[in-house]
């Protein structure tokens, strides 16, 4: 296949590239976090979007070394903004758990920390309910050894992921993020306002802070502060952005 042959060399060839969305707090608006995305300079095909290629990466094995790839270069960037003399917030890096299965995760983070000269705190790995559920095991496992560093977890796309609440009594993680799926509705749907509504409620009993994704529209954004949503992302706020509008923005939001 064209495509995955094409992927296999996109790390040597340079072509990845990290995107950046930012995350603020409900309450008044500051920036508290970022979101690492990926994107991938294809030749002949433009800037190709995650969902054009993660879903082969992890059928391929290639998650394993682009995820390191995504770690590393998120590492750099903050470290990067750091010297340059902005003070970026906390960055988070998806993970899928293929990247488990290579054993190697772990290693690899404090690699990554340890080169940019970086705390664990600086970082946060996102997991989406789905990818957690596949192997529930290992996951809580891999997942409190980052903990344990100082790495803070957010489960993403809560809500979506056909699992059952048991693995929150297990494992803590420290963000629950829901699905814009539930977000887009509001507040005129009355099931998605109980939904959020009750996900904050159990989050924040489990000593969990929450984040709302996809938030569109001032109404929404209104509607999940109300249901107490501790944080928003979204393209009402701000789309993801490539590192020089990133580093452009900072002064203001901080
Ligand atoms: O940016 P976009 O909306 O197209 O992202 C689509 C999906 O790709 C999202 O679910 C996002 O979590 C995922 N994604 C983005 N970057 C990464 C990454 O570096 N690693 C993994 N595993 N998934 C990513
Ligand atoms: O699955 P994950 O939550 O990681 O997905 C992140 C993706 O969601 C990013 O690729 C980003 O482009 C997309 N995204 C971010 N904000 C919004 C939004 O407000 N609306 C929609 N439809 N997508 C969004
Ligand atoms: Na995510
Ligand atoms: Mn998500």
């Amino acid at each position: 296949f064209a495509m995955e042959s094409d992927l296999r060399q996109a790390i040597d060839a340079d072509q990845l590239v990290l995107h950046y969305q930012p995350v603020f707090r409900a309450s008044d608006g500051q920036l508290c976090s970022m979101e690492a995305l990926v994107r991938w300079q294809r030749p002949g095909h433009g800037l190709v979007g995650p969902g054009e290629f993660i879903p082969l990466a992890e059928e391929s094995g290639l998650i394993v070394p682009i995820g390191r790839w995504v770690m590393q270069a998120a590492c750099r960037q903050l470290q990067a903004w750091r010297q340059a003399g902005y003070n970026p917030p906390r960055c988070a890096v998806n993970l899928s758990t293929r990247q488990f299965a290579a054993g190697r995760l772990v290693d690899d983070v404090r690699e990554a920390l340890a080169m940019h000269g970086l705390e664990a705190g600086a970082l946060t790995v996102e997991i989406t309910e789905g990818q957690l559920m596949a192997d529930p095991e290992r996951a809580q496992q891999t997942l409190q050894s980052l903990q344990a560093l100082g790495v803070q977890v957010a489960i993403d796309d809560f809500g979506t992921g056909y699992s059952s609440l048991s693995y929150l009594k297990r494992f803590t993680a420290n963000t629950l993020k829901i699905d814009r799926s539930f977000v887009r509705g509001l507040p005129h749907n009355h099931q998605d306002m109980a939904i959020t509504q009750a996900v904050v409620t159990l989050a924040h009993s489990l000593r969990m802070a929450v984040v709302a994704e996809g938030v569109e529209t001032p109404a929404q954004r209104q509607a999940v502060q109300r249901l107490g949503c501790d944080m928003v992302q979204g393209f009402l706020l701000a789309r993801p952005l490539e590192a020089a509008q990133m580093a452009g923005q900072l002064p203001r939001w901080l």
